[in-house]
């Protein structure tokens, strides 16, 4: 199985390049961040719960998260692999992760990493704030408390993948087809 953690800060282009080797690799999405988004759009009880905790840019906890990542394995078996975009953001989360994995006999292929700096992160999350109406890319205050979260709790998973030889670090300025261009060429390595 090709297992890949897509990572990076917010507003980085985990989605959006998700979204593309889904395809080429026929792999399934799975965005904690949509799952999260889609609990609230129908005002589950966890939904209720992650609603206003997102709206700040907190972390939501990692018990729900991992909860419904374990679900999504469990109902996806025989497929080629997995995107984990925006999973996992916490070493907690990717202990876990890697336990869910192992009990299924596969494990994480590579840890992509994409690099932007803080200035384009909240050019590009206001720009989208301006259209998709999500809470938190309205507010540059907002977006720097992302920020700062994925700098403390998230930003420590590059050690962690380091010490199993899965990084790699990919400039993720530039035209999203040349970014996929680098991804593919690393995962093609793999
Ligand atoms: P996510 O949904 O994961 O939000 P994100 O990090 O903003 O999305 P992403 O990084 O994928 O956006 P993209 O760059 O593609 O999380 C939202 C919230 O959910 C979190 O703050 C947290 O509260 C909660 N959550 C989710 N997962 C969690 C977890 N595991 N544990 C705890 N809490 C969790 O897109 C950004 C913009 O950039 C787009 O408009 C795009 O068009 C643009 N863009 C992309 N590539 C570009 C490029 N090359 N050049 C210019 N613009 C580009």
């Amino acid at each position: 199985m090709l297992n890949i953690v897509l990572f990076g800060p917010p507003g980085a282009g985990k989605g959006t390049q998700a979204h593309l080797l889904i395809k080429k690799y026929n792999l399934i999405h799975l965005s904690t961040g949509d799952l999260l988004r889609g609990e609230i759009a129908e005002e589950t009880p966890l939904g209720m719960k992650a609603k206003s905790i997102m709206d700040r840019g907190d972390l939501v906890s990692d018990n729900i998260v991992i909860g419904m990542i374990a679900t999504k394995l469990d109902n996806n078996p025989n497929v080629n692999g997995f995107i984990f975009d925006g999973f996992p953001r916490t070493v907690a989360q990717a202990t876990a992760l890697d336990n869910l994995l192992k009990e299924k006999e596969t494990s994480i292929s590579a840890m992509l990493s994409l690099k932007v700096n803080d200035n384009e992160l909240i050019k590009r999350l206001i720009e989208r704030g301006k259209k998709s109406g999500r809470e938190d890319d309205k507010n540059k205050n907002i977006i720097s408390n992302r920020i700062n979260e994925y700098n403390d709790k998230t930003a420590p998973l590059k050690e962690f993948y380091s010490a199993q030889n899965k990084l790699s670090e990919i400039e993720g300025i530039g035209q999203v087809k040349d970014i996929a261009l680098k991804l593919n060429a690393v995962i093609d390595r793999l």
